[in-house]
């Protein structure tokens, strides 16, 4: 077996799997290269030749043990009839549901079809990946995605996902809904065209109120899982509740994930204390110790790598590769978690 799916059966082996979030991307001249030939970046998502290349060249330059499809998470909501638009070195761009009637807008109808060309992509990296190499597939969240579709960008204080959650409950559900129904047939569909394993990103769980974690986080979670689990019951699933360590334990135990990404700013060995030993734990090197390089960099990676010595464990970082990552840097952390210096 794939040592990734290995190791997300629950087996500890003796040199953790390895791969990053975010390992393709702008930090790659070969990606920056390959973005020219779309106009946007919905496009290049839709685009199942470009998509391939761009999830395969971080294989070809490192052999990490996992590739992961090249698509985003926003375009679950663009599928739902919300249509994202990407401004150059802004960010993604939504027009704002923030009430019953911005709800209507969203339909199930056409994402199916809209998504169709990802699962092109999906098929297309499984032919052509190495044997030992395994793929992922994913979506965001229900939380993080819709932090996007209330807020209409990135990069607030997510005031108005938590006054709606709070003031418009039936709202916020209504948005949740249709984010779990569209979320777990994309999953499925992925592993039908070909994914091996998903990761369910909520980079945003950690500014979700106490009181709406449950309702906002885990049981949103726990239903995608169960619907994936259903028609597809050996797919192993990671999640990944950043900056949410103080609800690990009820996250781990709610949603029934098989693995789940740690953050930077979470100490492993209390990650590891929070779940039942057969989860298997990914992370957390701080990114920017990748942007830096040098002695702290592998400082830290030979910690983690002792810390979690004889636990089922994934080395990743704590959160995605940043665009200024020097790509030697990424060669020399390879290098030291396979061991080779
Ligand atoms: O022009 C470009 O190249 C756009 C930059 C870019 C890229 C390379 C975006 C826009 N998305 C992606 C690819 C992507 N996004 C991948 C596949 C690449 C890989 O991982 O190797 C994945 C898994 C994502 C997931 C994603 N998109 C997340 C969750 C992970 C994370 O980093 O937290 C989130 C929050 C997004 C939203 C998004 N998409 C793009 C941007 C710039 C953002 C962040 C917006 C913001 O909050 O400011």
């Amino acid at each position: 077996m794939k040592p990734f799916l290995q190791t997300l059966r629950g087996e500890a082996l003796g040199t953790p799997p390895l791969w990053l979030m975010r390992q393709a991307g702008r930090y790659l001249p070969e990606y920056r290269a390959l973005r020219q030939k779309a106009k946007g970046f919905v496009d290049f998502c839709f685009s199942p030749e470009l998509a391939i290349e761009a999830t395969l060249q971080p294989i070809r330059r490192y052999g990490f043990d996992a590739a992961i499809l090249f698509a985003d998470i926003l375009l679950v909501p663009h599928a739902l009839g919300q249509t994202v638009s990407f401004v150059e070195g802004e960010g993604p761009r939504f027009e704002p549901i923030r009430d019953a009637a911005g709800l209507k807008r969203l339909s199930q109808d056409k994402a199916a079809n809209v998504l169709a060309p990802v699962m092109a992509t999906v098929a297309g990296v499984a032919a052509a990946l190495p044997p030992e190499t395994a793929l992922i597939g994913f979506a965001g969240a229900p939380w993080t995605v819709a932090t996007y579709m209330v807020e209409g960008r990135g990069g607030t204080d997510h005031g108005e996902i938590r006054k709606l959650a709070w003031t418009q409950p039936e709202v916020f559900a209504g948005i949740v809904d249709h984010l779990v129904e569209a979320t777990s047939a994309y999953l499925i569909a992925q592993v039908d065209a070909g994914a091996e394993a998903l990761q369910i990103f909520d980079t945003w769980a950690g500014s979700v109120p106490a009181g709406l974690f449950e309702t906002a986080v885990i049981r949103p979670t726990a239903r995608i899982v169960a619907a994936v689990r259903a028609h597809r019951p050996d797919v192993p699933i990671i999640g990944f509740p950043r900056g949410a360590a103080s609800h690990l334990a009820a996250y781990a135990k709610g949603t029934g994930v098989n693995g789940i990404g740690v953050d930077h700013m979470t100490d492993l060995v209390f990650a590891a204390a929070s779940v039942p030993a057969n989860v298997t734990l990914q992370g957390n090197l701080d990114p920017l110790l990748l942007l830096e390089g040098g002695a702290v960099m592998e400082a830290e990676t030979r910690k983690i790598l002792a810390a979690m010595d004889g636990r089922p464990f994934l080395f990743n970082l704590g959160h995605g590769v940043t665009p200024p990552t020097p790509p030697e840097h990424v060669a020399k952390l390879v290098d030291i978690v396979r061991g080779r210096i």
